[in-house]
């Protein structure tokens, strides 16, 4: 084959990463050089999500169901833990029983799928 042909054919299959792929793995640095450096428990949860590619309300949505081992939708404590420490988040019992009082802003003993995007969203937003 012709040397330029086949020059041209490589250029061509090297296309540069989208945009979007190159924000997202920009964001993901960011996250995961942040999470050294905050205090926050839940700050430090949301990092957590967002270095793994959790980014907006589908990829939290996607953790949470991972974490709702029983599947009716809300996290009680036991999934809440088991959750964050399968999913080898750097996150202290403390750190994880003070995320949970925070999110489980009803009382009710569970984590609803609102209560876990609002509390992770709301920790982003102020
Ligand atoms: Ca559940
Ligand atoms: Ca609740």
């Amino acid at each position: 084959m012709d040397h330029a042909i086949l020059q041209g054919r490589l250029m061509f299959n090297m296309r540069p990463q989208s945009a979007t792929t190159r924000q997202e793995s920009e964001m993901i640095n960011k996250a995961q050089r942040a999470i050294h450096s905050t205090t926050d428990s839940i700050e430090k949860l949301r990092l957590l999500c967002l270095a793994r590619g959790a980014n907006g309300i589908l990829g939290l949505g996607r953790v949470f169901r991972r974490m709702d081992e029983d599947g009716n939708k809300k996290l009680n404590h036991e999934e809440f833990k088991t959750g964050l420490e399968e999913t080898q988040m750097e996150l202290g019992v403390d750190e994880i029983n003070e995320i949970f009082q925070k999110f489980d802003t009803d009382e009710d003993g569970n984590i609803s799928v609102d209560e876990f995007l609002i509390g992770i969203r709301v920790s982003f937003l102020v």
